[in-house]
Formats: structure tokens, sequence, C-alpha cells
């Protein structure tokens, strides 16, 4: 039996979603026996290869190769059966409008004109019953070929096809918290695939089917290593590493996906050598000058460098009493000659916090820094903001620095990696939580000023400078991301960042047919558990927005008091008679007047203001009553005993389908959401007893409370 897609890592999960699995009852349409491609190209080899792939597995039938430019027809070894090399049952045309007259003939020059750089079109030609996929660039051709082949996984009808894709962000970027000693922080699915004992990995075979994974959800951008840059990693833009550097970069090119690095400011001291890394310092801006030369002579298409600065012990030019718009410019000009682009952190704040100070607030810091600087910054210069104020808690509000820096570009940042969400043990599918910051309104442009339009460019007139990033969920781990259902996180994200107006929903069935086939009963349940996730960690773990009731450090479990007492600047304010953080501009610390408006209204008044970040908000009495007719202490009691329920059900909804799944995936998702129930409960238990205990007040319920 032809073996294209082994076994072992179709059990393991590691094909994930590009598994290929057969759909019953498809027939191959005959256009998939032969692809034919004239350009010699990289990425469009990888288009190729994967095409190859995909059918050979889809339908146990290998496509001919048609090479119209040399008439090549390559040659297989494999025992699967090999289709004749034809075009006269249809085949499949992939190229590039300028590259391929017979790709251009198919589309009008309007047609082509509407394709954007990294878009594609699909077309059936009627007449003979060929499909070809189109772009302006060997990417859209690679993106459309996913396409092809996501609509061949998961059962679509393909006899008349006609649609085109353009993407909606420029930058659509996954960031590696990968250190070069082979951890990952944050990190909860094994070790670096990138980096052991200090030197890059020579295992490029996982490299590529990481691209491939990244690619066939859109994504065409890398920063390789954690943004906290160590001693080792500080050495990466040297000869040292540079050689290698570029061998993972090439692997990367070959899917459309620039190479990025994080930088260590203080590079010019430590690697250089130099008295200081002062940006407005001549000899520091030459040295970065130098050092971006040797790069892009290593890398012809790096994409920049991604900077955490002044931030968490990290050196930046708040040292040399520099501003950040001075920090990254010298960088900017550095990079500027070779198209290279700075992404500069807004995650800066005051981490060495005296708890007693009530009136410095961590929320505000990113504001406060950056919005004095709008309009500072060079036109390479992209600013990335966490979706959040404080750090990507299971709920917190929008950052309010989106629609502030009208004159700056900017680039949102999630975190696929569930640091704060359940650690790759628990279920947590993030996607309904990005949309909710991707259409939240900032009133800045009036009414229907959304996030995802200051990402895309659209709201302030950017192109190309902009976009979405997203730290990492991956590792060595064979199935890639620990809990095998934390994949859909990784798919989901580059998804969106493709088309944010895509549903949770759409994204997650996609996610399930590709990963588990067609079974509508597997399709439904597991939809459900995913769909239900978020809302089921959130109401167990820290109630009504106030975050951060997880044991420092590794941030997992429960521990109420954990950060209250902490220089972090992460307080709930708990005591006897109430809790929450009073954010409000008369009488709190005036972050909610950072927002617009409406914003600002919505938030700052007790009346208007969400249940779920009440207590992000406001200092709240436990017996305030909530919208929903709870009082404060009601909601922590029902939600934690209820979620603790309904994650034990996510278990049984998982358990009811043992018969219809394979054993070793069956039994690697069941083993994470026995240990999510049970954990829940010990949420459920401290969480509850906490609350009884400073408050006094018993459940109405009379439930087990200790
Ligand atoms: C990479 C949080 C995390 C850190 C992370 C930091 C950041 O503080 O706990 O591990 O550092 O965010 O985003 O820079």
């Amino acid at each position: 039996m032809y073996n294209y897609i082994s076994a072992d890592r179709v059990q393991s999960g590691y094909e994930a979603w590009l598994r290929y699995r057969p759909v019953p009852g498809a027939s191959m349409p005959e256009w998939c026996a032969s692809i034919a491609v004239t350009e010699a190209d990289e990425i469009l080899e990888s288009a190729v290869q994967e095409l190859e792939r995909g059918i050979a597995s889809l339908f146990r039938l290998r496509p001919s190769l048609i090479r119209q430019r040399t008439g090549l027809i390559r040659e297989y070894t494999g025992s699967i059966q090999q289709a004749a090399a034809t075009t006269d049952g249809g085949h499949i045309l992939i190229g590039t409008f300028a590259g391929n007259p017979q790709v251009r003939q198919a589309f009008t020059e309007a047609e082509q004109e509407q394709t954007a750089e990294e878009g594609y079109r699909i077309r059936t030609n009627v007449e003979d019953g060929s499909v070809t996929v189109a772009g302006q660039t060997a990417k859209g051709v690679l993106y459309g070929a996913f396409h092809l082949l996501r609509l061949l996984q998961t059962g679509a009808d393909v006899q008349k096809l006609d649609l085109l894709e353009n993407p909606s962000n420029p930058l659509r970027m996954i960031n590696q918290w990968d250190n070069m000693d082979g951890s990952i922080e944050r990190g909860y699915a094994g070790r670096s695939i990138f980096y052991k004992n200090n030197e890059i990995t020579k295992d490029m075979g996982r490299i590529r089917d990481y691209a491939r994974l990244l690619a066939s959800a859109g994504l065409n951008a890398i920063a390789i290593n954690n943004v906290n840059v160590h001693r080792v990693e500080s050495q990466l833009i040297t000869e040292r590493f540079l050689p290698d550097a570029s061998r993972l970069a090439a692997v990367f090119r070959s899917y459309g996906i620039r190479t990025f690095f994080s930088i260590n400011y203080a590079s010019p001291i430590e690697v250089g050598g130099l008295a200081t890394a002062d940006p407005l310092d001549p000899e520091v801006a030459e040295w970065w000058k130098q050092t971006a030369h040797k790069i892009y002579a290593a890398i012809p298409d790096f994409g920049g460098f991604l900077v955490k600065a002044d931030s968490e012990n990290r050196p930046g030019p708040f040292s040399y009493g520099r501003n950040h718009a001075e920090g990254a410019n010298m960088l900017a000009e550095a990079l500027q000659p070779y198209g290279g682009l700075v992404i500069w952190r807004c995650f800066v704040y005051n981490c060495k916090q005296d708890w007693r100070d009530r009136s410095t607030d961590r929320a505000r810091a990113a504001y406060d820094h950056f919005k004095p600087l709008d309009g500072l910054f060079h036109d390479n210069v992209i600013l990335q903001v966490k979706n959040g104020p404080m750090d990507f808690q299971v709920r917190e509000p929008v950052s309010p620095l989106f629609g502030a820096m009208e004159r700056t570009n900017l680039m949102l940042e999630f975190q696929i990696t569930q640091e704060y969400t359940g650690q790759q043990r628990h279920l947590c599918y993030l996607v309904p939580q990005w949309k909710e910051v991707l259409n939240f309104d900032t009133y800045a442009r009036g009414k229907g000023s959304t996030v995802k339009q200051i990402a895309d460019g659209s709201l302030f007139g950017k192109s190309g400078t902009c976009g979405i990033a997203a730290v990492s969920n991956i590792g060595s781990d064979a199935n890639w991301t620990g809990h095998l259902l934390a994949q859909s996180n990784l798919y989901g994200y580059g998804r969106l960042t493709w088309n944010p107006e895509l549903s949770a929903e759409g994204i997650a069935n996609e996610w399930i047919r590709m990963t588990f086939g067609s079974n509508e009963r597997v399709i439904a349940a597991v939809s459900r558990m995913l769909l239900d996730s978020w809302s089921i960690y959130e109401s167990y773990t820290a109630p009504l927005g106030v975050g951060w009731m997880v044991n420092p450090d590794h941030h997992y479990g429960p521990n109420v008091d954990g950060y209250e007492y902490s220089k972090w600047g992460t307080y709930h304010f708990a005591d006897c008679s109430g809790i929450g953080v009073n954010r409000t501009a008369a009488g709190g610390t005036g972050y909610a007047a950072q927002y617009i408006g409406p914003n600002t209204e919505l938030y700052e008044s007790l009346e208007s203001c969400p249940d779920e970040l009440l207590l992000f908000f406001h200092h709240v009495p436990y017996t305030h009553v909530l919208h929903s007719g709870k009082t404060v202490i009601q909601h922590i009691y029902d939600s934690h005993f209820e979620g603790a329920e309904r994650a034990a059900q996510l278990m049984e909804t998982w358990m009811e389908l043992k018969e219809e799944l394979e054993e070793s995936v069956y039994q690697q998702v069941l083993e994470r959401l026995e240990h999510q129930t049970e954990h829940a409960g010990e949420w459920r238990d401290m969480i509850n007893t906490y609350f009884f205990r400073k408050s006094g007040i018993p459940d109405v319920h009379e439930r087990t409370i200790y």
C-alpha cells in the first residue's frame, strides 16, 4: 500500500488539518488527474507538491505533473497508481498572470487587477473541464492551491468553481517565543522545533511541515525567536548563526513566509562591544546599519526586527533618556534600504510596582507611553499592541491604543499559546474571543471604526504596514500543540487573519472536517465543545473580568491572592465587603477615559458597564446586583459550580464519540479532558471558598463550599 502520509503521523495528530483523508462517497474530479505548471518558482513548486500530496492521499491516485515549459513529466517511485499525463480530461493549471499566458487568458484584465498581491482566483474552464488556480504572485497561487485542497477535504461542491480571495491583513504573522536552549517561554507542547543546545536545528523536515501548516492557514511572516532575547539569542544577528538562520528562512520562503528576528536592544554593547546602545549615538546607528547589511546578505528577503524594549527588565531607549520613537526610528533607518520593518511592541509598563500604591495602573501604561508619540514613527515602524491592556487574560477589555494612534502603523497581537487560558491542558477555543476583539468599535472615526479595520489598515488609510501577529502554540510534541484540539486555535488564527469576517462556527467546522473527517456526529459534538469552551473556561476561573487569580510565575491553576501583593501591577483588591479595580475617571485610575466617547461612557458608568468586565472597571460590594439580576457573590458561586459541571460535560461529550474516533486520537484528548474536569473542580472550590470566607455570605443554593 502506498504510504504517502504515514500511519504514525496520522495517529499522533502530526498531520493536523493537512491529513487529506478520503471523503466517503466523494469521487475524484477528473481535473485532479494532472497538474500543469510552466513557471520555475520555488513557491509554485510547494503548491505543486501540496496538490500532489493532497490529491494522492484524498483519492489514492497520484496526479501527473505536466511541465509544459520543459515537457518533463516527473518520475515516481511510490506504489500508488499514477494518473496518465494528459490534459484531455481536464487538469489543474497553476500559475501567475504575468508568468503563464494560459493562466492569463482565463481571466479578464479587470479580474486580474482585482486580485491583490497575495490574493488568488480559482475558476473552472467549462470548455475543457480544467481548473485554474491563479495569482499575481506565486504566494497567491500557493494560497489558492490550499483553498482548492480545503474544498476537496471538506467535501464541498467543486463542480463549477469561480472565486476570488484577497487577504484582509497585509501582515499575517506568527511569533515564536522559542529560546536557543530549546525551551519555549510559555510553551505547552514540548521543546522548541527550532533550537536545541544553543544551536539552530538541522531537522528542516519538521520546520518545513510547520511552514506548510502556517501557509495553509494563510500566514506570511514569522519571528523565529523569543521577544525576550537572552545572551545566546542576541548572537542570531551575527555570522555565528546567520548561515543556519538563512537555511531556516529558505524553508519558510518556499512557503511564502518572511522571516523576522527578535533583537536585543542592547546588542551594540553585548554583541558589538560598544560602550552604549543609545539610539542617538552615531556609532550605534552605524553598527545597526552594518548589522542589517550582513543580515540581508544572508537572508535577502529578511522581514525585519521584532523588539521588546524597556519591558519586563529588557533594555531599551529609556536607559538613555530617549523615547520609543527615537529608539525605533534608528533601527528603522538601518533596515529601510532593504525594505525591512521594525515591529515595536507596546507591552511597556512598570513591572516593579508597589502594591500599596493604588494610583499607578498597569492597564494605563501602553496608552500613556505611546499616545504622545503618535505620528513620530518612521513609515517602516509598526507598533504591535496586545489585544488587551493587561496581558492575554481570559477576559479583558480591548486596548484603548486601538483608535488612539491615527498617524502610526499598528499591528494587533494575540496569544495562541494558552498561557492564561488553560495551558493546552484545558480546552479553550480562542477564535470567539479574537472575533470580539476584531469587531470592537473604537469610534475613532465615528460609529463603525472597528479594530479589524485598524489592523488591516483601512480605517486610517494605511497600506502594507499593518496586520495581526500572535504568539505560537506549537512545540516538539508529536501533535504540535499538546492538546490535539488546540490545533484549532492555530488554524483559526490563520484563517481569521486572512478574513476576519469568517465566523467562529465556520472556522471550527472547516477545521473539524479537515482533521476528523465527515462524520456528522463528530462534527456536531466537537463543534459544540469548541464553541462552548471559552465561556466554560472563563466561568470557573477569574470572574467578571478581574483576571490574574493564578499561581505566580507559571500561571497555571487557581491562586486568588497569587498576584495580590506582588510588584506586577495585577490586583483585584478583594476585601470583606467587595472586589474589583476602580478604573473610572471619577475616583479611580482614569483608565476608562483612555477610550473614545461612547466607550468611556459605557465603562465609566456602573449602570452600563457590561457584567463580564464589571470588576475590571469598578470596585463593588459583593451584594451589587448585576444586569443578570444576580448579586456579584451569587454570580461567583453559580458560575463556578456551573462552569465545573460544564467542563465535565465536555469530557462526557467526547466519551460519546469513542466508537467514531481512532483510538489514539480518542485517548490523547480524553486524558486532557479528564485533567480539565478534575482541575476545574479545584478552581471551583478554591475560588468559592475564598470568597465565602472573605464575604461571609452563603450560597443561596447551599452547595458545598469549604
Ligand atoms: C515573552 C507576559 C508573559 C511573558 C512574556 C510577556 C511578553 O508577561 O508572562 O512570558 O514574555 O508577557 O509578552 O513580553
